[in-house]
């Protein structure tokens, strides 16, 4: 049996790569270029040029006859009428031993804009080259085996990590267990079916002790897909950015808090009732996580029609969103606000949000806020912290004590306790495909040949977790959300 599971191991993981080969050579005719760096002043720039066509580029580029493979040559880059654009380290990486897996070209120039614009504009001039599309240097080197989709999304999260703990997490997806997990998990898998064909070959019904061998196996599966499912959420947020709605009554403050949290006046602050009227995303780095929070206009009955709009936009938001931030003043609690500010309060009491008592400087505060919790009495089930952000902008310890409250009740996330680190809703749903087939197998124990038809779409959910896809526009559109140079 052992070696029966190896054979098919073996047989069906070249498969995986066979796919890969075949969908490359359909893709991989044009030589393409772009920026891999930022594109602003810096020390240096570095342009990569790849495919077939890159190295006749090069030595064009730099009038040379001969380019020797993996080594850092210092040469004059020269335009079409032989003009020197920048002296540049110019590293040949001869295919299949690159990024990308094809002959790929790195120009290392100096980081002037005007450097850059200037090259690329030579590039574009090629008849046989052009720009690259996001992702689509990853794209090639996935395509030609140089590493699987988790990898390759794995590095784009790393890329794009601005936060330590997005940094983490993405630095788990690369070289943590996820993908190892996936493996067992095929494995075991094409282990279990290779006994279950043995079966229907030879017999026709699962002996006692070998029944229990599949259904434990398969149950074990599922209980850690089931783990990395429910991790799921909290992962996609501290790699994406939780999302936060900074709510309530106009001229509680909600705009100045948005500011204070940011440290920059974003936003326009005035004592004048409906000040915003739209709303505003900014992102954070929230005691090292990514939050994107947004102002909104505040709630109130008004006759001014954009205002008007700008409300109704606030109580759509309210209802998509699950982490809120209810601004409250003592001068904002106003008879004619009143009826509107407790149906939306009640409406967010289940969802994660907490309330922030702003201006306690104001002489009354106390007092008001009091008023606040006997007018609105689910007031008193939210968490809060009172604070005044007058002549606070800048007081870091106030900030400090601000950013704790908000980590502790709206996002507290353990980074360190799970094993599992997907956070991109394509792997989500794969995963959810590989539980329903693995369920419905452990529901037919007893009708071998069912059993392995849901086995194998297991297998077949596995891989394209994997990135096994000959639907190049499903291949197309995630490598898309890639940066453009990737
Ligand atoms: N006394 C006092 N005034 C504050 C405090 N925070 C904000 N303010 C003032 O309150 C007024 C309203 O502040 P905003 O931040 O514009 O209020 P808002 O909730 O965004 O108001 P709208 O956009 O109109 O809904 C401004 O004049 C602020 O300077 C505070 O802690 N104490
Ligand atoms: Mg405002």
């Amino acid at each position: 049996m052992h070696k029966k599971c190896t054979e098919i191991f073996f047989f069906e993981f070249f498969s995986i790569n066979l796919v890969n080969v075949i969908t490359m050579r359909k893709n991989s005719i044009d030589t393409i270029f772009a920026l891999s760096t930022f594109y602003g002043p810096s020390a240096i720039a570095i342009i990569r040029i790849s495919g077939p066509g890159s190295l006749k580029i090069a030595k064009k580029l730099c009038k040379i006859k001969i380019m020797k493979d993996r080594f850092a040559h210092l040469l004059n880059i020269y335009d079409h009428q032989s003009n020197i654009i920048d002296k540049a380290l110019v590293i040949y990486f001869k295919s299949p031993k690159s990024f990308t897996g094809e002959d790929l070209i790195e120009i290392q120039t100096h980081g002037s804009v005007a450097i850059i614009k200037k090259l690329i504009e030579e590039l574009s001039k090629l008849p046989y080259a052009r720009p690259a599309k996001p992702g689509e240097l990853s794209k090639r080197a996935f395509l030609n085996g140089k590493g699987d989709m988790l990898y390759f999304e794995g590095i784009n999260n790393l890329i794009k990590s601005e936060t330590e703990n997005q940094r983490l997490i993405a630095s788990k997806q690369i070289f943590g267990k996820d993908a190892n997990k996936c493996l067992l998990w095929r494995q075991k898998i094409i282990e279990i079916l290779a006994f279950v064909d043995a079966e229907i070959e030879f017999g026709d019904e699962i002996e006692k002790l070998q029944y229990s061998y599949v259904k434990n196996n398969i149950e074990k599966i599922c209980k850690e897909i089931e783990k990395a499912c429910k991790s799921f959420l909290t992962v996609r947020n501290l790699v994406h950015g939780s999302r936060v709605l900074i709510i309530g009554p106009t001229n509680a403050g909600k705009s100045t808090f948005f500011n204070f949290l940011l440290q920059n006046d974003r936003m326009i602050v005035s004592p004048k009732e409906g000040t915003t009227t739209d709303q505003s995303d900014q992102s954070i780095d929230l005691l090292g996580e990514k939050v994107i929070i947004t102002d909104t206009a505040g709630i109130r009955n008004t006759k001014n029609e954009i205002e008007s709009l700008g409300v109704k936009k606030t109580i759509l938001s309210i209802k998509t969103s699950q982490k809120i931030i209810i601004v409250l003043s003592p001068d904002s609690l106003i008879k004619n606000n009143l009826e509107k500010v407790k149906r939306v309060m009640g409406s967010v009491e289940f969802k994660n949000s907490v309330i922030i008592f702003n201006k306690s400087d104001l002489k009354n505060s106390k007092q008001k806020f009091k008023e606040w919790k006997i007018k609105i009495p689910v007031i008193k089930n939210f968490k809060s912290i009172t604070i005044s952000c007058k002549n606070n902008t800048k007081n870091i310890k106030l900030l400090k004590k601000c950013q704790q409250f908000l980590y502790d009740n709206l996002l507290s996330v353990d980074t360190n306790t799970d094993d599992y680190y997907f956070s991109e809703l394509r792997q989500f749903e794969c995963l959810k495909s590989i539980l329903k087939n693995l369920e419905r197998a452990n529901l037919k124990l007893d009708s071998l040949e069912i059993l392995a038809k849901y086995l194998r779409d297991a297998l077949t959910d596995i891989d394209e977790l994997y990135g096994k896809h000959d639907d190049e526009d499903k291949l197309e559109i995630i490598f898309n959300k890639f940066c453009i140079g990737k």
